[in-house]
């Protein structure tokens, strides 16, 4: 980076109403100004209209442009947006005519990593950046943008300080030894402590929630030949995708596709029917389908309800082990042979409903079952009081609880301040590498002369 001035296509790449081009770095002005005469004298966060000039005197475009002057910023150094016609060969001109005047193409992610550098955003709110680009769903964006406005960065900012008040009090213990002056409480802090790990493990909860959210849930539908796995599948789609017929053994390969329930993304899954088969590439097609299914979130087990299934088939669906599953009661519109609790009990209390694929009565439950396998019920409150963790910051978190684990068991041997101390400013340098900030020697300083005691 080393200051250098970046510029970088912001919008997505293809044609479009308007583009904008943004500029970043100590030239920015600079290079606009050449441009576009008289525009360093522009006052920041202004818009103004202006006819760009190439560096060989070609008007480019008429285009709006502002600058927006450090440090008041995203990325905090001075930074310029154009917002120009959107064609590919347009924007792709004036982006060469600025990097003829001095910048560099920036990398991926560069302007939020310069924001971070430059203290604009701390660690988790630049990763929600990233969230929210990418998300796909009402859901997926209100909990970057909870990240993104700080909720968690709070939370980490209030354990944080707490800590640092301990750690204030236990050092200063340490300068006034000889003087015999108590400033911490063994018991005081220790309280702290487990009380602070509690938050921590009611955060950490969220982690899982969290990686579902961003990744997706990957859900199999297994079953016997015939069953309606693929009308399933369509029916949940939406749309024609697999073949469907009365024709025993018509999935062979495995087939994916991704859609949303609730807001959450789900990777859904269609294999090939269960049977005894003389024929190789459906065997092949069997045990990829087993396999898929034992690498998947949830399973739908599909049965024929209209039809008894056979035992064997229904054996083999039981014997693979699965991490959760459904069984689903297929073709309830030609009437059940068993209720959906006998077929409970065969399957070891599972969730079982009664759909028909074809009719559509019973998807909506169905999704609500998928929905709340998932999440536990937990998401509504996601984005406010709870928060999904990203792996990263549920790793830095772990750090801070052993951390105060290890002062607490230390506090316990009656070990002095010194190691007690220690042990608190790891947990607080954990608590720095979640927000990304790792605490500097200059912000303790700080601190502690707040608690100075003799005066
Ligand atoms: N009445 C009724 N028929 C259904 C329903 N679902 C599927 N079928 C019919 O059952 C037959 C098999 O459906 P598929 O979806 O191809 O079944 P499959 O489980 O994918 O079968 P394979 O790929 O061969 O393992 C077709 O004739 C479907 O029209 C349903 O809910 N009700
Ligand atoms: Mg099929």
């Amino acid at each position: 980076m080393d200051g250098e001035t970046v510029v970088a296509l912001a919008t997505p790449p293809g044609e479009s109403g308007i583009a904008v081009v943004r500029i970043s770095g100590p030239r920015a002005v600079d290079i606009i100004e050449g441009m576009s005469p008289g525009a360093s004298g522009w006052k920041s966060h202004e818009t103004h209209l202006s006819r760009l000039e190439s560096i060989n005197g070609e008007i480019l475009d008429e285009a709006l442009a502002i600058c927006m002057l450090a440090p008041n910023s995203y990325t905090g150094e001075d930074v310029v947006e154009i917002s120009c016609h959107g064609s590919m060969h347009l924007t792709g001109a004036i982006i060469e005519d600025i990097i003829l005047r001095g910048a560099e193409p920036a990398g991926q992610g560069e302007f939020t990593k310069r924001a971070y550098l430059n203290g604009r955003m701390d660690l988790i709110q630049a990763e929600a950046v990233a969230d929210l680009i990418s998300s796909e769903t009402k859901l997926q964006s209100r909990v970057a943008l909870a990240h993104l406005k700080g909720s968690l960065s709070r939370k980490v900012g209030e354990i944080e300080i707490g800590l640092l008040g301990q750690l204030a009090l236990v050092e200063v213990s340490i300068d006034f030894s000889e003087e015999d002056i108590e400033t911490w409480s063994a018991e005081k802090l220790t309280g702290i402590s487990v009380e602070t790990r509690g938050k921590i493990a009611g955060l950490l909860e969220s982690e899982m929630v969290g990686r579902k959210l961003r990744q997706g849930i990957r859900i199999t539908i297994l079953g016997p030949r015939n069953a309606g796995k693929s009308s399933l599948y369509n029916a949940l789609i939406g749309e024609e995708r697999a073949i469907v017929s009365e024709i025993p053994g018509t999935t062979r390969d495995v087939l994916r596709e991704r859609i949303h329930i609730g807001g959450l993304t789900y990777y859904l899954e269609d294999t090939a029917g269960i049977a005894e088969t003389g024929c190789e590439i459906e065997a092949r097609g069997i045990s990829m389908g087993m396999e898929a299914a034992r690498g998947a979130d949830i399973v739908l087990f599909v049965l024929d309800g209209s039809h008894k299934a056979r035992d064997e088939e229904e054996d083999e669906l039981r014997n693979i082990s699965v991490v959760d599953h459904i069984v689903v009661l297929n073709k309830s519109d030609l009437g059940l042979t068993e209720s959906t609790s006998e077929v409970a009990e065969r399957f070891g209390e599972a969730d079982v409903i009664a759909v028909s694929a074809t009719g559509g009565e019973g998807l909506t439950d169905l999704r609500n079952a998928i929905f709340g396998r998932t999440v536990g019920g937990d998401i509504s409150r996601l984005g406010s009081e709870r928060i999904a963790l990203n792996a990263r910051q549920s790793t830095a978190l772990k750090d801070v609880s052993a951390s105060l684990e290890r002062m607490e068991k230390e506090i316990a041997r009656k070990a002095g301040p010194e190691i007690v101390s220690m042990e608190l400013r790891e947990a607080i340098d954990a608590c720095g590498k979640v927000t990304g900030r790792a605490v500097s020697q200059d912000l303790l300083e700080t601190i502690f002369s707040r608690f100075c005691i003799g005066k």
